[in-house]
């Protein structure tokens, strides 16, 4: 056991406030995860998938109203509202405060409290940050020991140093005698963080970022107010190695919104011979600088929570490959012999499944067996193109970021942003189609600056106005080049147009061509794009004219954008850093004279 006085004092708080029947500090033993997993059985929570199919693997289904991220329900509550931006929801912190601790309770009444010790990063490693959680939630649990390291050994380094607590609540409590249900959650809901003492308080949900504190909220939403103070930079990137035919290897970083083609990338499989990608991380990384001036990024994380519609062996078969056994399936389908089933995993669906509600369900129904925002949790270690250097706790270089997003329209399959300031002005202006790792509409067109804006712990003009300082902090030639990408362009059908996945290495190869400063391009008013046959599209049938359409840049389109970003950036109050407002003239007058 620890005897860090402030982790002992802030558990007994937290007990008296939330009255569980019983505390477990958790050890991170595979003892414990068996016995937790049986709990789960015996609850209800857990169905035992088929041990020849799925060794070692679990399945669950939520509440239908408890599927994503609730970003309404999501805040952070610094002193002022300026503080948080518009890009957050704010309540004064006193006045949050009162409404959690009035929500918590009581709320752990009749149920088991765990306490879980993780680190976000290797343990021991200086990069590495530690946090607890508290949850009464033994999902929870078992889904943080795949997605976390956690356990004794991280109260070990502990010690008495700093940790981030983040208290968790599925707001169900049990009465004397009262029957469980297979996913307890609560109508209410809240995610909230208060800057100033750096604790998370997670109220009403089990599913994903909105439970498994080390992931969003700690590792993005804190980590990033962390890193503004620290000068680093704390990111919803994915991390990948990609090594050339000559042997030549490069690392890249980037950044896609929810549900955007992350994990994808992350484990791609090169449909070029001789290129190789291998996996740093898939959803989260965090970059520092190195002794010799450049970025050096590391994957926080220690497992993948990766969305399992559009998901097989064609699309992402290093995924396939991972989940086979130890892993946790939410919210997909079963099969009559007990093995799981998604949209996607195969052409031909089978003719019964159980539906993500519990339902019978045949090919003939009209809606998908699986939810679109289903989820497997599966052990990083177990992917068989983990980076050799995925755990090293001084992280890899990064030669490049990539900024991407769902546009249908106006955003070329790929191109090069001129410089840092550039780069990060392209950032600030990402937008995306909506998707359904958050509850809400999907398919809707928003602004998400650098895929962050769900995720951003602070007012993200300051943010934008960070990454703009990194100009400043070292060579700029030491920095990462920025490209932007796009898969999702669609044609006057409303299909994609490009075939994307094990193909999107044609984009990185030219990306790669570029780092090495090849004359592969030519200019266009939104930066770099491939001059025309220099992108390698050998043994891919796609016409020209269908080429030529993934680049297409339209001026009606380009000034509609400048507008679209001028109302956005007058959001922020007179906020935004002037570079940014100069680079939006510079992006007009290249539209205007096209
Ligand atoms: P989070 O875990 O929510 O952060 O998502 P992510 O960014 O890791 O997204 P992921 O790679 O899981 O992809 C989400 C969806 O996008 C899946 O349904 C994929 O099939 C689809 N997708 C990924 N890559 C591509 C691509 O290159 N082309 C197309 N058309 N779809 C893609
Ligand atoms: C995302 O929504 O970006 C995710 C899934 O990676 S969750 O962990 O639920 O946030
Ligand atoms: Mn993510």
């Amino acid at each position: 056991m620890t005897k860090n006085q402030k982790l002992l004092k802030w558990v007994h708080e937290m007990a008296e406030l939330c009255q569980p029947e019983n505390i477990h500090w958790c050890d991170g033993s595979e003892e414990e995860y068996q016995k937790m997993t049986q709990l789960l059985v015996e609850q209800g929570t857990f169905i035992k998938l088929n041990e020849k199919k799925k060794p070692g693997s679990f399945y669950a289904r939520s509440e239908p109203s408890d599927v994503a991220r609730v970003e309404d329900r999501t805040y952070v509550c610094w002193p002022t509202k300026e503080e948080s931006g518009p890009n957050n929801n704010w309540k004064d912190p006193k006045e949050m405060k009162e409404i959690l601790l009035n929500l918590f309770r009581g709320s752990m009444r009749g149920r088991t409290m765990y306490v879980i010790p993780y680190s976000m990063g290797p343990i021991g490693s200086e990069i590495s940050k530690i946090g607890v959680e508290i949850t009464d939630s033994p999902y929870v649990v078992v889904n943080m020991r795949i997605m976390t390291r956690i356990g004794k050994k991280v109260l070990e380094v502990l010690g008495d140093d700093f940790f981030v607590p983040g208290l968790h609540s599925v707001g169900y409590p049990l009465n004397p005698g009262q029957k469980d249900v297979p996913w307890p959650c609560n109508h209410t809901k809240y995610i909230v963080h208060f800057p100033e003492d750096k604790s998370i308080w997670s109220y009403g949900s089990g599913y994903g970022g909105n439970a498994l504190l080390g992931k969003k909220c700690y590792a993005l939403r804190i980590a990033s107010i962390l890193a503004r103070e620290e000068g680093w930079l704390a990111e919803h990137m994915l991390i990948v190695g990609v090594t050339s035919p000559e042997g030549e290897k490069k690392y890249i970083a980037a950044a896609f919104p929810s549900a955007s083609g992350k994990t994808n990338f992350a484990m791609l499989e090169s449909a070029l011979p001789g290129w190789k990608v291998e996996t740093v991380g898939d959803d989260i990384a965090w970059m520092k600088f190195g002794s010799d001036g450049r970025l050096y990024a590391i994957n926080p994380e220690y497992g993948f929570f990766g969305v399992a519609p559009g998901t097989s062996l064609k699309t992402n078969p290093n995924a396939i490959l991972t989940l086979q056994k130890n892993s946790i399936f939410t919210n997909v389908a079963l099969t009559e012999d007990l093995d799981v089933w998604w949209e996607g995993l195969t052409d031909e669906k089978p003719n019964k499944l159980i539906n993500w509600k519990g339902e019978e369900w045949t090919p003939d129904k009209n809606e998908p067996a699986s939810h679109p925002n289903a989820r497997f949790t599966t052990p990083a270690s177990q992917c068989p193109v983990m980076d050799p250097d995925w755990e090293n706790p001084n992280g890899v270089p990064i030669s490049a970021i990539i900024f991407g997003g769902r546009r249908s329209s106006f955003i070329p399959l790929v191109f090069q942003t001129f410089d840092w300031t550039h780069g990060v002005f392209t950032g600030s202006i990402q937008s995306s189609e909506t998707t359904a790792a958050a509850a809400g509409e999907v398919g809707k067109l928003r602004f998400d600056p650098f895929a962050m804006l769900p995720f951003c712990g602070y007012n993200m003009a300051d943010y934008f106005a960070h990454w703009l300082s990194f100009k400043h902090r070292t060579d700029e030639n030491n920095l990462p080049k920025i490209f932007v990408v796009n898969w999702f362009r669609k044609d006057e059908n409303g299909k994609f147009i490009w075939p994307g996945y094990g193909e999107n290495i044609r984009v990185v190869k030219w990306i790669f061509e570029r780092l090495n400063d090849k004359e592969n391009y030519e200019t266009s008013p939104l930066g770099f794009i491939p001059k025309f046959n220099s992108l390698d599209v050998s043994g891919l049938n796609i016409p020209e004219n269908r080429l030529r359409k993934l680049f297409e840049i339209n001026k009606e389109e380009g000034l509609t954008e400048y507008e679209r970003v001028k109302e956005f950036y007058n959001t922020f109050n007179n906020k935004i850093p002037k570079e940014l407002w100069d680079e939006l003239e510079k992006m007009k007058m290249r539209f205007e004279s096209m």
